[in-house]
């Protein structure tokens, strides 16, 4: 079957030739870090690192090491200004910010943790134009959002605004061929994603929507729901783009001082662009995560996102 290559797909839909050649850097990076998870164990790359990063996080070899790779590919780029990335603690300037110039926020390496044992890991990136007088970006400045999901295949699903298109890496050309076109996020579900473990921390509100999830057909929800929790958020995004599903990260009573867990700027932006242009919503329990002004790099958030159906559920619990 003959796909589309990613580079035929940004010519045909990217007009900005700077654009174009700034995904063209970071789907190059997207293979070389699936190479790098591929060959962990064989390279000795499993483990702890022994340093934390700018979240008091322990850091795994591959998340610096796909750091490294993450911030060569874009600084390779001659309009890339600035780096905001998960795994360093300041914002990184690559040049005199100018008008028009990227601002690029990654997590080089989510769900590290799930590295030693197998299970799927991601890079996550969003990408911003510097306005006048360098500020952060804020979710509705995002003019491009995407992940790549290092799993049973390497996946890099994008948004360039309008719609959602996957890509798959074949591993014999290091090419990415549409093999996802416009994905849409079904408006309804019957499955949850939550770390349950968490339950004596959470508000009312969430112990609720979840509660009402389990009593399934005799509690207020009338129908049987399924729980699904990988501890790798670009996995259980991917499930939720492909078949549906609501992912909840609330801030609770254990995690509030700090703002919940998740970070807005590289985890919640990125994946709220994607929802929202899949037809699907991505909220801080309330209100549109993507409306949050930053006060920082690595401010954390509450993250509610996925079918707008149950979305819409959490927000009618706190109600
Ligand atoms: P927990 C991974 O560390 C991460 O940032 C997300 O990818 C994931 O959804 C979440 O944290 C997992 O958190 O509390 O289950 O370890």
């Amino acid at each position: 079957m003959d796909h589309e290559t990613l580079h035929a797909y940004l010519a045909r839909k990217v007009s900005d030739a700077d654009l174009r050649d700034l995904l063209d850097q970071i789907a190059s990076a997207c293979w070389s870090i699936s190479s790098l998870v591929a060959g962990s164990a064989l390279q000795g790359q499993q483990g702890d690192s022994g340093l934390v990063n700018p979240q008091g996080e322990v850091q795994k070899p591959l998340d610096l090491l796909a750091d490294v790779v993450f911030a060569r590919s874009c600084a390779a780029h001659p309009k890339v200004a600035t780096l905001i990335s998960e795994e360093v603690e300041d914002v990184v300037t690559l040049k005199d910010p100018k008008p028009g110039d990227f601002v690029v926020s990654y997590d080089p390496l989510d769900g590290s943790s799930n590295l030693d044992v197998n299970l799927s890991v991601g890079s996550i990136f969003a990408v911003s134009r510097v306005s006048n007088g360098y500020q952060l970006p804020t979710g509705r400045d995002l003019i491009c959002a995407g992940y790549a999901i290092y799993g049973p295949s390497t996946m890099l699903v994008l948004t360039v605004g309008e719609g959602v298109n996957g890509f798959s890496l074949d591993p014999e050309t290091d090419t990415f061929f549409l093999t996802h076109p416009e994905m849409m996020v079904p408006e309804d579900t019957a499955e949850f994603a939550i770390n349950i473990s968490r339950q004596r921390y959470w508000d009312a509100a969430i112990l609720k929507y979840v509660t009402d999830c389990i009593d399934g057909p005799i509690g207020p929800r009338g129908k049987e729901f399924n729980m699904r929790w990988t501890a790798s958020m670009v996995a259980e995004v991917h499930r939720i783009l492909v078949r549906g599903g609501v992912f909840l990260y609330p801030v609770d009573a254990n995690n509030r001082a700090q703002g919940g867990k998740l970070r807005l700027l590289y985890e919640a932006y990125p994946m709220a662009l994607i929802m929202e242009a899949a037809g699907a919503a991505a909220t801080d329990g309330r209100a549109p995560l993507l409306d949050i002004h930053p006060v920082g790099p690595h401010q954390r958030t509450s993250v509610v996102l996925g079918s707008r159906a149950e979305v819409v559920q959490v927000a009618a619990a706190y109600d």
